[in-house]
């Protein structure tokens, strides 16, 4: 099997979602059959960044035990694509079943209720129904910065959700074991580290954590749950038993085809960001690519960690998965 890495303007153009729904037994809709429950639970996992790495959903080149179990409960779409290379339009769009161009958020600088106050989302037609909704992570972009109350505008609580948390690392989950910023500080976020500390001292450890806490809260309603990953996104940073998955060559490098057609000046990874990438050395590809699915690996354990709490409880019969990437 081949390992490959791709560069970096693969990695931020990619349009290619990850969609995949699973349903135990009966699937709704696309099989022909129904759910057993007539108010299922919804468990709505959106992971920040993920792209397909030459197989169905980077099993080919990345460690993803808990996503090929998750495929292998019910359907995967393999040719959804993506309506907007970037998170806020990518994922309003997402939620209100409108295209970018309809809502009109085309950056990341826009709330969606700023463009349309009244729009109902996915998970408010759910709340409004009678449905417990509540939303752990990034589900809408997460903006706002360090002001909680821009940030729970960003996440739409209390609007979208009864309840809407995200999560910031510990003290030790900030201590980098090994790691650097491979353009010297020019692009902050061109930073990868192995992290000290546990899964949890990482917020996709603790969003793991508060999906499976509230899976396990008792309550006759049905609910609506969104788990939102932040990784793979950068910086990528994980917990260092990650990266140890990856040994530092094992990972080939992507070389593109001779052939290739030229890309448009206006697709991103070019302008400043192609200047910090074109200066890239063989070493540093390979460090990012490294990171990236350590990154990925570690989303895909905490993946783990809420599957294990439906078959624990015997939920999949009752429960709609759906399992998306927000733009690759
Ligand atoms: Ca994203």
């Amino acid at each position: 099997m081949n390992q490959r890495i791709f560069n970096v303007r693969h990695l931020i153009v990619s349009l290619i979602p990850l969609v995949f729904i699973g349903l135990c037994g009966r699937t709704i809709g696309l099989c022909g059959g129904t759910l057993q429950a007539d108010r299922p639970n919804i468990l709505l996992i959106m992971v920040d960044d993920l792209r397909d790495y030459g197989g169905a959903f980077t099993s080919e080149v990345v460690k993803t035990p808990n996503l090929d179990r998750l495929r292998a409960h019910g359907t995967t779409f393999e040719r959804a694509y993506v309506q907007y290379p970037v998170c806020n339009p990518s994922r309003s769009s997402m939620m209100v079943g409108l295209r970018a161009e309809q809502t009109g958020i085309t950056g990341n600088d826009t709330r969606l209720r700023q463009k349309m106050p009244e729009i109902i989302t996915m998970p408010q037609l759910c709340k409004d129904a009678g449905w417990q909704t509540h939303a752990f992570g990034k589900l809408f972009h997460l903006g706002g910065g360090k002001n909680d109350k821009q940030k729970a505008l960003w996440m739409d609580a209390g609007r979208s959700w009864h309840t809407a948390q995200a999560f910031e690392a510990t003290q030790l989950g900030r201590r980098i074991i090994e790691g650097r910023n491979v353009t010297d500080g020019a692009l902050n976020w061109c930073q990868w580290g192995a992290a000290d500390g546990t899964d949890d001292d990482q917020p996709d450890g603790q969003i793991a954590a508060a999906t499976v806490a509230m899976i396990e809260k008792p309550g006759d309603a049905p609910w609506f749950i969104g788990c939102g990953f932040m990784k793979p996104h950068d910086p990528f940073i994980a917990p260092k038993k990650y990266f140890d998955l990856y040994p530092p060559k094992s990972l080939e490098i992507w070389r593109d085809p001779a052939d290739i057609a030229p890309v448009r000046r206006e697709a991103v990874g070019f302008g400043a960001l192609g200047e910090a990438f074109a200066k890239f050395t063989e070493q540093e590809w390979r460090e990012l690519f490294r990171a990236y699915c350590a990154g990925t690996s570690f989303m895909d354990a905490q993946l783990g960690r809420v599957l294990d709490a439906l078959d624990r409880y015997k939920l999949w019969g009752k429960t709609l998965v759906i399992f998306v990437g927000d733009h690759g």
